[in-house]
């Protein structure tokens, strides 16, 4: 996965070191994710890579952002090994509706290998860094390591190709199930700059900056990803996602979200973050 040296991976690359990393730190998380050695010298020897000195990331921080190449107005967009369609853009936040991310069946593989490891989900404890469970998030959840099946390493390359954002700076893709009733407040995804248990958490991958929710299923009744600061909903329809970024760690991005009640049925979807840095 990702040996080759693509021009988004170059640029990637670059952006990395403008983000502050030092070339030692981003040829081990290579040389982790699967690169031989020749191949990460040969990538991180490109003159665009040199030619960039890390300078501090507060001064970069939005720099390089995930992202759909929806610029020119495109409306299919190729994710590698599938297309992938545009259903609805928003600029603040900056929210992108997906249609068709993953197949019925890669949705149903996904819900069957989940079943078993289902935990009642956790969040981040922000003033420690310790997961607890949260009376706001009444849902059942686990997490896929990165690249641990197949299927999984597949998703993962085809939300890399989707959002031009590189694997390895990605969380493992996390399942969760909502039974009637469930839901999740609205919440910010990136960690709170004024907690005390931030700073390490960002120690590995720096900042969140982007998330992206895929519906694994259609719950028959509720269930929406909302937006309560602009009044948007998205619906969750089965292989579709809904993508939205946030540049800086801050209410301002607009980017507070939570998951509607389930009403009736059941909802599943996967959560793939993404971080500013290298995660591993
Ligand atoms: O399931 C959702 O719609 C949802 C809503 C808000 C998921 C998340 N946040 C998340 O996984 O962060
Ligand atoms: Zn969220």
């Amino acid at each position: 996965m990702h040996q080759a040296l693509t021009p988004e991976l170059t640029q990637w690359l670059a952006s990395q070191r403008q983000a502050g990393h030092g070339e030692e730190a981003i040829l081990k998380a290579m040389l982790q994710s699967g690169w031989t050695s020749a191949n990460a010298q040969a990538a991180l020897a490109q003159p665009v890579f040199k030619a960039n000195p890390p300078v501090p990331i507060a001064a970069t921080f939005s720099a390089g952002m995930p992202e759909p190449a929806i610029a020119s107005g495109a409306m299919i967009l190729n994710a590698g090994d599938r297309e992938v369609h545009v259903l609805a853009v928003m600029q603040l936040p900056r929210v992108v509706a997906l249609g068709g991310l993953l197949s019925a069946e890669e949705c149903a593989q996904l819900r069957a290998l989940a079943t078993p490891r289902l935990l009642r989900s956790e969040t981040v404890q922000v003033e420690t860094g310790a997961s607890e469970i949260n009376a706001a998030r009444t849902s059942q959840g686990m997490f896929f390591g990165r690249g641990e099946n197949e299927l999984i390493k597949r998703i993962e390359a085809r939300i890399a190709a989707l959002l031009h954002w590189p694997i390895e700076s990605g969380e493992g893709l996390q399942i969760l199930r909502y039974s009637v009733g469930a839901e999740y407040l609205p919440h910010y995804d990136y960690f709170d700059p004024d907690h005390a248990g931030t700073p390490s958490i960002l120690e590995r991958g720096g900042q969140r900056v982007g998330s992206l929710v895929i519906y694994l299923n259609t719950p028959t009744l509720g269930g929406a990803t909302t937006f309560p600061d602009v009044g948007l909903a998205v619906q969750p329809i089965q292989g579709n996602a809904v993508f939205f970024s946030y540049p800086r760690a801050d209410p301002s991005t607009r980017t507070l979200h939570g998951g509607a009640p389930v009403l009736e049925g059941e909802k599943w979807v996967a959560t793939k973050w993404l971080r500013q840095g290298l995660f591993v």
